[in-house]
């Protein structure tokens, strides 16, 4: 590669690797309307064979995470062999208590003990499944909590988790991890069990160094600062996963970078000063549904998004950066920031991917590839992605 702006950047930015969701290709939507599109995937293969295509034009998403139970399967280690032989592994393990009739009224946090053990065992289901597709993470997000003031007890709810919490955690094998996500609101609308970082922080905390923080960008209140939320994660060595994606009202679920490019640009500069980036301690993964546009564009476009947000982010001039704030230089530390973000990366990111034998539009690439056409022609009757369903 010639030299270019991202030249002294290019070794730290082959490093990123973005988890897809497989969910994300299947058809979904909101309460009022699924659009169905032609081509989507019928089982968990072919959501892997979707995913490895945005891998294949990328060379940014090399493994795919899992929702149990939509991606239930007879066979992982089969499962896990068509991953390999797509050019993809499988990731994250995510489960799934908030689609039973028993968890109407909580999951691991009811009080009713036999329902309590039917969600821990289902976690165990995850665990033993992770054990088959060679699975670090088992992340876990709950639909627990309340509609009314008086509803149940918060307080005695909070302890059921955490004693449900320990019981999984002691389930995890000598490398496999654990990671909680917090949701402010929704389905629950009074109280959720873990509504905030610092309450699903307390909750690991107490578990143990197996156990971290996932942060899903679309699960804060509008206005809260979501990078200074990741600085702090870091710096107590807790942050272990993202759930990328965009919102602008509340759990939307958009492709990430598409609502607040600026965002994401500040929440990638505090990963990259908290020493998150490219490490094993803080995944990249991507949370989202495309619910009017096609997915696996949708998907290559995300990843992109993050790449080149990264790149902007790897640019800032942190020796700069520095000695400006060291002597209270606001705006000039505000503008060596500025220039970071305002730099236009894309003609270098084209000749990055160029450099490495990857195509240069991997958006019109994927277009021209007539694998979009190929999976109409093939498959009929695709699966509800079965959230927002
Ligand atoms: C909940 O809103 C959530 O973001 C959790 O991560 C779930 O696993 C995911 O959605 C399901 O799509
Ligand atoms: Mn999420
Ligand atoms: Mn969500």
């Amino acid at each position: 590669m010639r030299m270019t702006i991202l030249s002294p950047v290019a070794d730290r930015l082959s490093k990123l690797a973005i988890e897809l969701p497989s969910w994300a290709f299947g058809n979904s939507g909101t309460r009022f309307r699924v659009f169905p599109q032609r081509g989507v995937p019928r089982n968990p293969f072919e959501k892997v064979a979707d995913a490895a295509q945005v891998h294949k034009h990328t060379g940014l998403a090399p493994t795919v995470a899992l929702h149990i139970p939509w991606d239930r399967v007879e066979d992982y280690g089969a499962l896990a062999k068509h991953a390999e032989e797509n050019g993809v592994t499988l990731g994250t393990i995510n489960s799934n208590t908030f689609q039973d009739e028993d968890y109407k009224l909580g999951s691991v946090t009811h009080s009713d003990d036999r329902i309590r053990q039917k969600a821990i065992d289902h976690h165990f289901e995850c665990i033993d499944i992770m054990d088959q597709t060679g699975s670090r993470d088992l992340k876990i997000w709950l639909a627990d909590g309340t509609n009314y003031p008086g509803q149940d007890d918060m307080r005695a709810r909070q302890d059921r988790l955490a004693d449900s919490l320990e019981k999984i955690y002691a389930r995890l094998g000598g490398d496999q991890r654990m990671v909680l996500e917090y949701k402010f609101f929704e389905p629950a609308f009074y109280h959720t069990d873990v509504p905030d970082w610092g309450t699903s922080y307390a909750q690991v905390t107490a578990l143990g160094p197996k156990a971290m923080v996932c942060l899903d960008t679309g699960h804060h209140a509008p206005g809260t600062n979501i990078e200074f939320i990741v600085m702090q994660l870091l710096r107590l060595g807790k942050l272990g996963a993202f759930d990328f994606n965009s919102r602008f009202y509340a759990d939307d679920d958009l492709i990430v970078g598409a609502a607040d490019p600026f965002q994401l640009f500040r929440i990638l500069v505090e990963v990259i000063r908290g020493g998150g980036y490219a490490g094993p301690g803080t995944v990249f993964m991507l949370d989202q549904c495309h619910n009017i546009e096609d997915k696996i564009p949708g998907q290559i476009r995300s990843v992109l998004n993050v790449q080149e947000m990264t790149a902007r982010a790897l640019l800032v001039d942190r020796d700069a950066l520095s000695a400006a704030q060291a002597v209270g230089d606001v705006l000039t530390a505000n503008t060596i920031l500025m220039d970071a973000f305002q730099t236009d990366v894309r003609p270098a990111l084209a000749e990055w991917r160029a450099s490495r034998g990857l195509p240069e539009d991997p958006m019109r690439a994927y277009a021209d590839s007539g694998y979009a056409a190929g999976i109409v022609a093939d498959r009929v009757g695709g699966t509800q992605a079965g959230w927002g369903a």
